[in-house]
Formats: C-alpha cells, structure tokens, sequence
C-alpha cells in the first residue's frame, strides 16, 4: 500500500539517480563496490557444464534482482552489496520491476558486460531460462538465489552451478501445523497466492494445501494469486471477504500479502487475531510486529540475507570445492512466544 509506494519511490529515485551518473560516466553498472577486477575470459565453448570460474577474487559479479518493492527485495540487495565488499568482488545489479521480459534482457545486458559470474534472482520459474542458458553458452556460471529455474529445462549442477535458497515446502508446512493446532484442526480458509509461476508460491501452494488435505475439519475456501504485494491482497481479500464472510482463517504465502489481508480484515469490521487467524512467510518486521500486537498467529522466516552464502558458494566453486545442486538456507518459526525477542532479525 502507502507503504510500498514510498519504498518503491524510493527506490526509483536511487535507481534514476544511479542510471543518470552512469549514463554521464557512459558504463553499464547500476552498483559498484570493493576493488577494480578483471574482465571474463569468456569465449571458449569448452569452458565445463557449468561453465569453470578461473579467478577468486576481484570478480565482476553481476546480480539481477527480479523486483525491488519490499522490504524482502531491500534486504537482499543489501546483502549482496555487503556480500560483495566483503569478498572484495564488483557488483553490478539491475531490476526487472516484475517483468520476465525485462530481466531476460538485463541478464543479457550483464552477459554483454562480460561479467565473470552471474547471480540471478528469477521472477518465475520458466521466464529467465533462456538467459541462464545463454549464460552458459558464454562461459559464465551461474547462481541462483532466492527462486529457482524449472529443472527440466535447466538443471542446477548443468546449466547453472546451485540454487542458494529456501525450503518453501517446509516452510508452508510449518505455517498449517501452527494454523491446526491453534483452531484444532477446524477452519476455513483464505489463500493468498504469491506470484504465478514463481518458485515459491508454488511450493509454498504445494506444501501448505497438502497439509490442509490431511485435515477432515479444515477447507480452502478460496484462492488467489496476490503477487506477494501487500496493496494486491488487500484488494482482492476485501473482494473475497464478500464472498466468504465465514472465513476464520487466512494463509499468505508472504507477509506483505498478510499486512494487507489484515488490513482488508479490519476494515470489513473484523478482529484480526480473533476472528480470524493469519498465518504468513517472511519474518519481517511488520509481520513480527503484528505478531506481538495479537493480529498475525506466525511467520515463518524466509531469511533474505541470501548473500553470506551465495558469496561461499562462488568462491567454493572458484577453487574447486563442490558446490551441492541446492545451498539450503535454514528457516525458524515465529509466534508470540518468540516474535519480541527477534524483533531486531526482521527487515
Ligand atoms: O518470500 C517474498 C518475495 O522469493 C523467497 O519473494 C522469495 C519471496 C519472499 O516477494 O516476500
């Protein structure tokens, strides 16, 4: 809602700024940091499945960020910042604003700058494919964090080195054991779909629908795709709200998305908390906050602060080591028993 507008217009504000320095400097990059390094030694067609990485340190990292328009997107992108000062590499980092198209070009545009690693941030499984697999062809290996690639059509360990991220099955899971024990296994539910065709509303879909399926007393009464955007959910739970007045409980697939179920709650006179239980991913602060305040039943965390372990990764894999096929990022659940004391984790 307001809230994301103004972090949005931030974040335009900074992107224009730094385009406009670039556009004067007449260079591609949107973030610099650490020391100067080399160029990629691309060319070679034999350069390994995935593509071998030569050099260790001072590398020309390009990171593509699918959207930048939560308080998740800012703490991952200042992860990979600090990431890359801290391994003294230099990042270069573009936005799709939620745009598969988009962020097929800016890879394309980082492939171009013969960057010599590639992470990626995918919007949705299926729409960044064909980048990841150019990359490949032009002797870059690549990263993904926070969202996966459909592995039929690219395979980590192949086509691309890893995927850095979340178990989202389990994290839904974890969700739905909270919702069942605090109703007794007796709802009916809302749910708030994240973006189509990304990685995590799917699994998050799978894993907490599953979980409801074992439970005779509890339904899905509706679900929608909501985008993982807080003034998305508001809109379309207020436009549910009419058509499941009896709803007792809603299940967010994110915390933004449970921000603005809440706020539709209340607005159609309803207590949060109450009437009715809410359940989300994430751990952020709002999330957190409103678990202290009695309005959400949990979070799961979804740690954004991907970059500590995506820069192991890479520089695992530049001197040799294995790399697994999925760098699993562990996740904790929040309630009321511990939500005050990890205020100062959220973002
Ligand atoms: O939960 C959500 C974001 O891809 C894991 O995407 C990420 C999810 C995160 O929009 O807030």
């Amino acid at each position: 809602m307001k809230h994301n507008r103004s972090l949005h217009a931030v974040f335009s504000l900074v992107l224009s700024i730094v385009l406009g320095g670039l556009l004067l400097a007449g260079c591609g990059s949107t973030t610099t940091t650490g020391s100067s390094g080399g160029g990629s030694t691309g060319g070679a067609t034999s350069c390994g499945s995935p593509p071998k990485l030569t050099k260790s340190t001072g590398l020309k990292i390009g990171f593509s960020q699918n959207i930048s328009n939560s308080p998740w997107r800012l703490a991952e992108n200042k992860s990979m910042s600090d990431g890359a000062v801290a391994a003294k590499d230099i990042l270069t980092m573009t936005d799709a604003g939620g745009q598969d198209a988009k962020q097929v070009s800016d890879i394309q545009s980082l492939i171009s700058q013969k960057v010599d690693v590639l992470i990626i941030a995918p919007l949705t499984e299926t729409g960044e494919v064909s980048a990841i697999l150019a990359a490949k062809k032009a002797c870059i290996p690549v990263f993904l964090v926070d969202r996966d690639a459909d592995h039929t059509l690219a395979k980590p360990g192949q086509d691309y080195v890893t995927f850095v991220g979340s178990d989202f099955v389990k994290q839904a899971q974890l969700v739905a054991a909270e919702m069942i024990k605090a109703s007794n296994g007796k709802g009916k539910i809302i749910e708030l779909e994240g973006t189509s065709g990304a990685t995590p509303a799917i699994l998050r879909k799978q894993g907490f629908d599953n979980a409801i399926k074992a439970q005779p007393g509890m339904q899905i009464v509706a679900s929608q795709d909501a985008n993982f955007d807080r003034d998305t959910a508001r809109q379309k739970m207020q436009t549910l709200l009419q058509a499941h007045p009896d709803v007792t409980m809603v299940y967010a697939a994110n915390d933004e998305m449970a921000q603005g179920a809440i706020a539709a709650l209340k607005a159609a006179g309803k207590v949060p908390g109450k009437d009715v239980l809410v359940g989300s991913i994430d751990g952020e602060t709002a999330g957190l906050q409103s678990i202290i305040s009695g309005e959400q039943l949990v979070s799961v965390t979804s740690n954004p602060r991907l970059g500590a372990l995506a820069f192991q990764a890479i520089s695992d894999y530049a001197s040799g080591k294995s790399v697994p096929i999925w760098v699993v990022q562990p996740d904790k659940t929040y309630t009321k028993d511990n939500a005050q004391a990890n205020l100062a984790n959220g973002f």
